[in-house]
């Protein structure tokens, strides 16, 4: 073992210029040319490296200190091995050079080496107050490639240097999201078959994912009571032939809804610039349905509802499905919708927990209306109850909100449906 000091070298302009970073510590193993300490001028700033390999044994200054060429930075200890490593390191060196007075040459590379300035026009290539910034944002200012001339690197530079890192940084867990990967295969325990998804289900799977996995959902459930509204929509019949009219529950829901939407506009809003701490509300009334196709799940919009009739809907809802079953809709009227609903009713179930259609903020989920003995005024009565599910976007919307708009929808489809359609 011997004790090696390890001094400032020829630092050039550099005189009396202060420490402003201590890289190492005592106990630390240091390798030839890792950093040992940064200094700063009014100019630019610089690390001084270790000139050979060892532990850092006692470090003799301290940030703030001022330093000229020659003084002591810190001694390190180097075990007979690391000694005999840099021997031969340094014979090698010199074996190479055949051109040159050896020694010159040697002392000449130790000293270059020594200074890590990347380059000249690197050393000198930021302010102290842009270097400043930089360690104050834990950026190695030596990663960052400079806008100015000669590539001096300005605090704008340091910005976008961490406004890509981030943008890298979230590409980078979108682009690789943790696949787990099943220690055993389905076809070790039966006959499999392999068959391509669906394309629009493939389609589908991007959105739905960004949907859960960005808006912080919640779901409200609740029942309204549609015995009324059930009674006038089976009474309807043709004027003329007198048959009974059929007219999907759908719309009656899809214009209780629009009142709703009416009365709570932030139902009927977009957050998808939330970085700029935007709210898009929509003046239009655009109903988006879910529609169960062979090829998947599809939401084309019943637009303007607010100024069409049920019967109107009614129609339209059967046309924009058949359209989407027999791929014959526009991939425009899969956009620019207020708010989904997605029904179940048809098929059956109560309760569940629909995922919001993005950019939109809620979407109201509908089961399969049931008959239920419900306690009112003190006794029993046998109303259709209709389970509806709200799921939305907790970021825009409250609980006690969409608590509210269930209500305000209960009563739109309840009792006094036909006159709060009419609004
Ligand atoms: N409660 C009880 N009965 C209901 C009902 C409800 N909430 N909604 C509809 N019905 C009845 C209808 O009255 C109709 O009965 P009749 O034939 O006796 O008149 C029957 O169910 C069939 O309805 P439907 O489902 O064909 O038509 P719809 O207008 O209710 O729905 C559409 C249209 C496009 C929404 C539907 O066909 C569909 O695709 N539903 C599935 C949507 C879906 O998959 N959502 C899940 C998304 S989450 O993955």
């Amino acid at each position: 073992m011997s004790d090696k000091e390890i001094k400032v070298p020829n630092i050039g302009e550099f005189k009396d210029v202060e420490v402003i970073e201590v890289l190492v510590s005592n106990g630390q193993s240091v390798s030839k040319n890792d950093p040992l300490i940064t200094i700063e001028s009014d100019k630019s700033s610089v690390e001084i490296p270790a000139s050979f390999d060892g532990k850092v044994k006692s470090i003799k200054i301290k940030v703030g200190d001022r330093i000229s060429e020659g003084d002591l930075i810190l001694t390190v200890e180097q075990s007979r091995e690391e000694e005999k490593s840099i021997e031969q390191k340094t014979i090698k060196e010199a074996e190479s050079i055949t051109n040159q007075n050896q020694e010159e040459k040697i002392k000449k590379d130790i000293q270059t080496q020594n200074l890590i300035k990347k380059d000249n026009s690197e050393a000198s290539s930021a302010s102290p107050k842009v270097r400043k910034f930089a360690r104050e944002l834990g950026i190695n200012i030596n990663e960052i490639v400079g806008s100015e001339r000669q590539g001096r690197i300005v605090e704008d530079d340091v910005k976008n240097f961490v406004s890509s890192k981030i943008n890298k940084t979230s590409d980078k867990t979108e682009a690789q999201p943790k696949k787990i990967v099943s220690e055993f295969s389905h076809s070790d325990f039966g006959e499999i078959e392999v068959k391509d998804m669906p394309r629009v289900k493939k389609l589908a799977s991007t959105y739905l994912v960004n949907s859960w996995t960005t808006i912080p959902h919640v779901t409200n459930h609740d029942e309204a009571d549609i015995t009324e509204m059930e009674d006038f929509r089976t009474s309807l019949t043709d004027m003329y032939t007198g048959e009974r009219k059929k007219i999907t529950p759908l719309a009656f829901i899809v214009k209780a809804l629009v009142a709703s939407l009416k009365k709570f506009p932030s139902f009927n809003s977009s957050i998808d610039d939330i970085e700029n701490g935007k709210i898009t509300m929509k003046n239009y009334f655009h109903v988006g349905i879910a529609v169960d196709t062979p090829h998947g799940l599809m939401v084309p919009k019943i637009r303007n509802a607010d100024n069409k009739s049920i019967l109107y809907i009614s129609n339209e809802l059967k046309t924009i499905s058949d359209e989407c079953r027999n791929l014959k809709i526009d991939k425009k009227e899969f956009f620019g919708g207020s708010m989904t609903i997605t029904s179940l009713g048809g098929i059956g179930g109560s309760f569940f927990t629909p995922i919001i259609n993005y950019p939109e903020v809620a979407i109201l989920g509908v089961g399969k209306a049931q008959k239920k003995q419900i306690f009112i005024n003190g006794k029993f009565e046998t109303r259709t109850m209709l389970p509806l599910s709200l799921s939305y976007d907790h970021r825009i919307i409250d609980g006690a909100e969409a608590a509210r708009f269930n209500n305000d929808l209960k009563e739109n489809l309840g009792k006094n449906f036909a006159y709060k359609l009419a609004v």
